[in-house]
């Protein structure tokens, strides 16, 4: 039987959208680029052709719209993977679930989700001013465990590797760790670097940065560069990739994400101009993502 899902459970506002989000099911396309920054959205949408709605509660900003015959949407997520709960399940709602009936559509529809954000570099060669595709999350945040998912037998090999070689302090984290959508990844080689992307729970002590507060894993960031599994090595560490990829695991979404390196931290070096950077990274993708 097809449940009906309650007004507790599944909150729509006055003019029937998704609560946080407040957007209904013909503003979405399915094709969704997330940014976290809410500025970033109109960064996005000034390059298409033409914007059918724009929404915000919040930090979410929503922006649909044409580049030529391509429907996009832009929402922002503000930051975290707590955030992501929340943008992921909303937008797989407006798709999935009759928001009339309450009840789950009998077949999926499947969103492209794809992340254009910022992150920091843990290897000397990824330079600062450069693209990369997270390969794979590891999430050392608590998103994932809280939901039912199944890992592959190569994801199950990885996290067994990292595991081995990155020792958290017990209670600090529970690691987890899903791959990007092969279909999508393949169409970002050109101009991008791929590697393994590390999720944290915060920008400063669990990224390793020490202003005041002591750390309790000083030997944080040597074991993450040092990381080595078959071909695979960690290039970066950012706040929301593995949960997208988790939560695009659990609803049957596809999802990548593309990341512009604003610091390097094993140079110790700031990009000179991270706006310029990340408008760079939208050009270069959104000519990819108009054409998938
Ligand atoms: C931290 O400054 C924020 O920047 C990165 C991190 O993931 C975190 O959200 O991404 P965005 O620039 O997309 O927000
Ligand atoms: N975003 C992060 O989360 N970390 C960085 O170092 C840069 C951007």
């Amino acid at each position: 039987m097809n449940k009906r899902i309650a007004e507790s459970e599944l909150i729509l506002n006055g003019r029937g959208a998704v609560y946080h989000l407040d957007v209904r099911p013909e503003e979405l396309a399915t094709t969704i680029i997330t940014v976290g920054d809410p500025d970033r959205v109109p960064e996005v949408s000034k390059h298409f052709d033409r914007t059918e709605s724009t929404h915000q509660h919040r930090e979410f900003v929503t922006h649909t719209g044409y580049i030529g015959q391509k429907r996009l949407t832009v929402v922002s997520t503000g930051i975290g993977t707590d955030n992501i709960d929340i943008v992921l399940n909303e937008l797989d709602a407006l798709v999935n679930i009759d928001f009339s009936s309450r009840t789950i559509k009998p077949a999926l529809t499947r969103l492209q989700i794809i992340r254009l954000g910022t992150s920091g570099a843990l290897q000397e060669n990824v330079p600062v001013d450069s693209f990369v595709v997270s390969s794979h999350g590891v999430g050392l945040d608590n998103l994932l465990p809280w939901y039912e998912f199944e890992n592959t037998p190569q994801e199950k090999d990885l996290l067994n590797a990292f595991s081995q070689q990155v020792h958290l302090r017990p209670g600090s984290a529970n690691p987890y760790l899903l791959s990007a959508a092969n279909d999508l990844a393949m169409r970002f080689t050109q101009g991008y670097i791929s590697g393994i992307t590390i999720t944290c729970p915060g920008f400063y002590a669990p990224q390793g940065r020490a202003l005041r507060g002591p750390l309790s894993h000083p030997q944080l960031l040597e074991q993450l560069t040092a990381f080595r599994h078959n071909n695979h090595y960690i290039s970066n560490f950012e706040m929301e990739t593995a949960g997208i990829y988790g939560l695009g695991r659990v609803l049957g979404h596809d999802c990548l994400s593309i990341s512009a390196i604003v610091a390097n931290r094993i140079r110790q070096e700031f990009t000179k101009d991270g706006a310029l950077v990340v408008e760079n990274l939208i050009k270069q993708s959104l000519a990819i993502i108009e054409k998938i």
